[in-house]
């Protein structure tokens, strides 16, 4: 038998309404009902990247505190952690290509790195999260030590890339560079002589996993 996932919208209001209030009970029984009736592309595509598409709209009008983010930014950042480890339908252990996965230093925006480093170790990749404002040697002596066939770098803003340029096309030599977010675009790509990400975290994995294919 299978169980309907609840309705996004009345769970999604019931989650919003517990943010605003600080009552993390709620908010965690509401997004364990939202998350784990899901497999992790739907609770990704369909309930995390729009909550925190909603979270920044609601900042931009002003309707949310820097208190609520936060608390929002670590619930969510709990909850894909305990999400990503649930065992594999199949218990198989993956042997894909190996890829890094980073926030430039000074960039703090890593919760759809996170979300996009899920949804490659499903597809088989062996990731290795670092996660936000990570040192560039850090990056570049972790790229070596797990022999990295892939480094993914996000920002938000394209100067947490650019000013890392020689550090980043480096890097590049050794190890094929991605970079993603809003940050991340073909100019910025290129002078770093890395690849451009799709904005999408789904079609980047398709995209990234056909890449390290050939
Ligand atoms: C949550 C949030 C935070 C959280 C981050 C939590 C976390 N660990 O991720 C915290 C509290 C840390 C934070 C801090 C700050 N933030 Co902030 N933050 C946001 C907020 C509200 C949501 C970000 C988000 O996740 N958006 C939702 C996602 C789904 O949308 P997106 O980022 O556009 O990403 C899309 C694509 O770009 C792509 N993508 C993004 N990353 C990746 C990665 C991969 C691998 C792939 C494939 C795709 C991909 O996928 C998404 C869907 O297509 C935005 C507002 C907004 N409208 O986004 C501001 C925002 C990003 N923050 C902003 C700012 C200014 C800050 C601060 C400087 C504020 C301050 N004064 O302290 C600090 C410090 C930032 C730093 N040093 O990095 C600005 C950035 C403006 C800019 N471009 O310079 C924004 C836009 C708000 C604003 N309008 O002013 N922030």
């Amino acid at each position: 038998m299978t169980i309907a996932p609840t309705p996004l919208s009345a769970a999604t209001e019931r989650l919003w309404a517990a943010v605003e209030t600080y009552d993390g009970e709620v908010a965690d029984t509401t997004l364990a009902d939202l998350l784990w009736q899901r497999s992790l592309a739907d609770a990704i595509t369909q309930v995390v990247l729009p909550f925190l598409g909603e979270l920044g709209d609601r900042w931009e009008q002003g309707r949310l505190s820097v208190a609520h983010e936060h608390f929002v930014s670590n619930l969510l950042r709990r909850w894909l952690w305990a999400f990503g480890g649930r065992p594999g339908d199949d218990g198989a252990v993956a042997d894909g290509p190996v890829v890094l996965l980073a926030c430039p230093p000074g960039e703090r925006h890593d919760l759809v790195l996170l979300s996009f480093s899920l949804l490659l170790g499903e597809s088989g990749a062996r990731t290795r999260y670092l996660g936000a404002d990570t040192p560039m040697p850090a990056i570049v002596a972790a790229a070596r030590a797990s022999q990295a066939d892939a480094v993914v770098l996000a920002a938000t803003r394209d100067t947490a890339l650019t000013a890392e340029a020689t550090a980043i096309s480096r890097l590049a030599v050794e190890h094929p560079v991605f970079v993603a977010g809003r940050g991340a675009t073909q100019g910025v790509a290129e002078g770093l002589n890395a690849h451009l990400m799709p904005h999408d975290p789904v079609a980047a994995v398709s995209f990234l996993t056909t890449v390290l294919a050939r």
